[in-house]
Formats: structure tokens, sequence, C-alpha cells
């Protein structure tokens, strides 16, 4: 993992500046590329403000991006991601950011996406440049991953207050909510991008919000980042309480627009950043509590990563108190490497970025010796006899080793990729395989010279 050096994504020129940092001794910050748990579950980028959505058996992943190097909340657009198994996640790149919307000037930070009338509508903050306050845009796309175009043209609503959660209830009426250091909501028409009457204030109560000490002015615990759901009947407003460094907490109601009623502590201060975000769903079976930590090299609160955990409702719709862990949500099944997968699908990350591929989706790059991308939980079955990678190389290329259960684990292959002429210049390569049976997780191990190596976009056994 090399975030706390990580270079602009698209600047192949950065790749002199890596050099030049090499030469100053920064390489001390490079972490060892020890074997480890596989929480935050995104190491290539940092990232915050998690939005997860199901969608046709995957999880779709909306999260803020954190500049490297950041000394304040420094983000300028937003990013997908998506898994099927909650360990093994995909890089969509960013198909939002603060151009899309022409009237945006800073601040991409945390919004939530849902899906109605077969759109995906994605609701984000971000400041206004007319008025230099935070409104909230919407931007609409067919599809999870996009590309999201501007659905307005201007603010969906604006009033300086941030972080929008969007639910819909049973009955098709949707409500959109946000705020701090208020918390508010508006009904949402059905098509999403229009609203009926004004907004409309929650009463930031004590018995519905906790009880904030030693602030006059903010008497509560609600301190931003709400995210409404409802469960069995039970309306959950889950927010970002106190400030700083933030808790997560809950209220419920049995009406969308409360009264609420404060249900206490979910995951205490912890975890190196003194903001959290939370975002939380139920896929096949489990309930999953995403959030955003501090946890990575370089990590802090201004380079935030998130993070994911599985629990368990208690009765009468109970959260639980929720840690952070390194370890993470166990994986849904396995993944199956007989079908192509993206080189992007990754668990845990060392050494690498991604990039936009020529052939579409995104690639790996900025591989140097050593680096390493695992994939968690791969069926091999009875045993892999092949390997093909689609690779490219602007210099003169290097090993693609196949590792089993740990970066120095046992050898299952190597392909030499060649120098292609390009760094997005592909070629398909194969090589035998031995070794490859049972569930095993899969290191790609990538040796070979200094500087940069090569890409690799996709890659599959047979
Ligand atoms: O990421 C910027 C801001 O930090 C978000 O809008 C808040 O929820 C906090 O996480």
């Amino acid at each position: 993992m090399r975030v706390a050096l990580r270079l602009p994504a698209t600047a192949r020129a950065g790749r002199a500046i890596a050099g030049v940092l090499v030469l100053l001794g920064l390489v001390a910050f490079l972490p060892a590329h020890a074997a480890r748990a596989d929480n935050p579950i995104i190491q290539t980028i940092y990232t915050a403000d998690p939005a997860p959505l199901v969608h046709n058996g995957r999880v779709y992943l909306y999260t803020g991006h954190d500049e490297d190097g950041s000394t304040w909340f420094t983000m300028k657009e937003w990013r997908v991601w998506s898994s099927t198994d909650m360990v093994n996640w995909t890089d969509h790149g960013s198909p939002l950011s603060l151009t899309t919307f022409s009237w945006a000037k800073s601040d991409a930070w945390a919004g939530q996406a849902i899906r109605r009338n077969g759109k995906f509508y994605w609701y984000v903050p971000t400041t206004n440049r007319a008025t230099g306050r935070m409104a909230i845009g919407v931007a609409v796309s067919d599809s999870p991953t996009g590309p999201f175009k501007d659905a307005l043209g201007r603010p969906l609503v604006e009033n300086g207050e941030i972080d929008p959660t969007v639910f819909i209830d049973d009955d098709g009426q949707a409500y959109l909510y946000w705020g701090n250091p208020n918390l508010w909501y508006v009904k949402l028409n059905a098509d999403m991008i229009s609203y009926s009457g004004s907004a409309t204030q929650i009463p930031l109560t004590t018995a519905g919000f906790g009880t904030r000490t030693g602030d006059a002015n903010r008497p509560t615990l609600f301190e931003e980042g709400p995210w409404v759901y409802k469960r069995n009947g039970l309306y959950y407003i889950v927010f970002a309480a106190k400030c700083c460094s933030e808790f997560i907490a809950y209220s419920t109601a049995t009406s969308p627009t409360g009264p609420w009623t404060y249900r206490g502590t979910i995951m205490p201060t912890q975890g190196s950043s003194f903001t959290n975000h939370v975002g939380i769903v139920d896929y096949q079976g489990g309930s999953y509590f995403f959030y955003h930590n501090g946890a990575l090299t370089g990590g802090g609160g201004f380079t935030r990563s998130v993070a994911v955990e599985k629990f368990t409702y208690g009765s009468g719709g109970t959260i639980p108190t929720i840690n952070m862990t390194t370890s993470g949500a166990p994986q849904v099944g396995t993944l199956n490497p007989y079908v192509r997968q993206e080189a992007e699908t990754i668990a845990w990350a060392s050494g690498v970025e991604t990039e936009t591929s020529s052939e579409g989706g995104m690639n790996v790059g900025w591989i140097e010796n050593g680096d390493y991308v695992k994939v968690k939980g791969v069926a091999f079955g009875a045993g892999a006899r092949t390997f093909t990678a689609r690779v490219a190389a602007a210099s003169s290329g290097g090993r693609l080793e196949l590792r089993l259960d740990g970066v120095n684990g046992a050898a299952a292959g190597t392909c030499t990729v060649p120098g292609t002429g390009g760094w997005q210049t592909w070629t398909t390569v194969s090589c035998s395989v031995t070794g490859a049976t049972g569930t095993r997780d899969l290191y790609l191990k990538f040796t070979g010279g200094s500087g940069y190596l090569f890409n690799v976009d996709w890659w599959q056994f047979s």
C-alpha cells in the first residue's frame, strides 16, 4: 500500500516525482509487504463517507475521496465500488465529480444513491459557487456505476447544511433528510428530483437524539451524517454523534417524520479519524455496517478509509455495539476464477493504484517490484491449469507471479509480461498453473526490475 506517496492518477509525469521521493528517502513510509487483514476495504486511495446500495445481487458502495496529504476535507470527486462477497471490491472509478455540477465550487462531501424509476439518483452536498453555501445536488444515471449527470443544473435544496440521506417508504413516498447542525427533511416527489412542501426541521430534543454536555448551542448528540432506513416497521436514523471525535449513535421512530427516540451508541469513538460516517444495508441474509476511520498508512481525520463490519440486530430491532476491526466482514461465498475477473477486484492491495482503462472499466497500474493484489476466497475446485491476463507495459515489463495463501506463499505459476509499447497498449499473456486447488487466497505478486513494470486489466484461470 503506497497511499502516503500516491501520485495524480493520470499523470505519468508523476512517476518521475516518485523517483525523486524515493531518492529523498521517503520510502521509509512504505509499509512492509506483510500479510494482514482486509479492513479497511479500499487501499488504493483514501475513501470516506460510505453509502451502500444493494442492487441485482451486488452491493454498490458510493464514497467520497480524500485527496492525499489533505489537511482539510479536500474532496473533488465521488467514487463507486461494488462487491458480491463483501471482501473483494471492484473499483468503478469516479462517475461523479465537482465538474459534473456546473454550479459546484468545492467540497464533494457525503452523499447517498438510491434506485427508482429504473434510474439511480445520487444526492450529494457540495458548495454552491454562487452563494458560497453548502447545497445538495442530485445526479442521475441509468446504471449504478454511472456515468451520472446533473439532474437539475442547480441545487435541489440549499440551506448551508450537508450530508443527505434518502429513503423511500413502503407507500412510495420518498424522503430526503440532511443536516449539520440541524436536521431537516423534505418529501421528494416520485420523479426524485423535485419535492413538495418546504424543508421541515426535525426537533432535536434530548429524548430524540441524546444529551450532549458542554455545548450550549448543541444540546443533543446529533452532529451530522444521518442514515435513514426502515426495518420491520421501525424507522431508524443512524448518525454521527458529538464532535469531536464523533461516535455513531441511533434513534428510532414509528413514523418517518418522528417523533424520534434516542437508542444509544452503536460504534464508540475509535479509529484515528475525528469524523465517522455510517451506511447500513442488509445483503444475502446478513446486516452490514459501513463506516470510515484513519487506519491506513498516512491515515487520519482528512485521509480516511472505508471499512465494514457484519452485525446482527437484537430483539425489537436494537443495534448492538459494533467495534472497528482489521478483519472486517466474513466473505459471502467465494470468487470464481474461471470467469473473467477485473484486476481492480481487490481484497487487499499493496503498492498499486487504479486508473481508467482504454478497454473499458479500470485497470491496476503503478505496479512496482514486490507490489501485490490479494483476491480472497478463490474457488479453484479440482485445480486450474492455465492463467491468462490482459497486460500492458510502456517499460520492458516484468513478471506476474501467482502465489497462494500469502504474498510469499506457494508459487502456482509465473507469467512473463513483455513491453507492449504503451501503458494502454494491451496484450494477453498466459502461463501454466500448478497446485491451485480448493478455495484459496490468490496473490497476484508483481516482480521485475526498477520503476513501474506493467499494468493489468483483467485475469482468468482455465
Ligand atoms: O467528508 C466530509 C464530511 O466529513 C462529511 O460530509 C461528514 O459526514 C464528515 O464525514
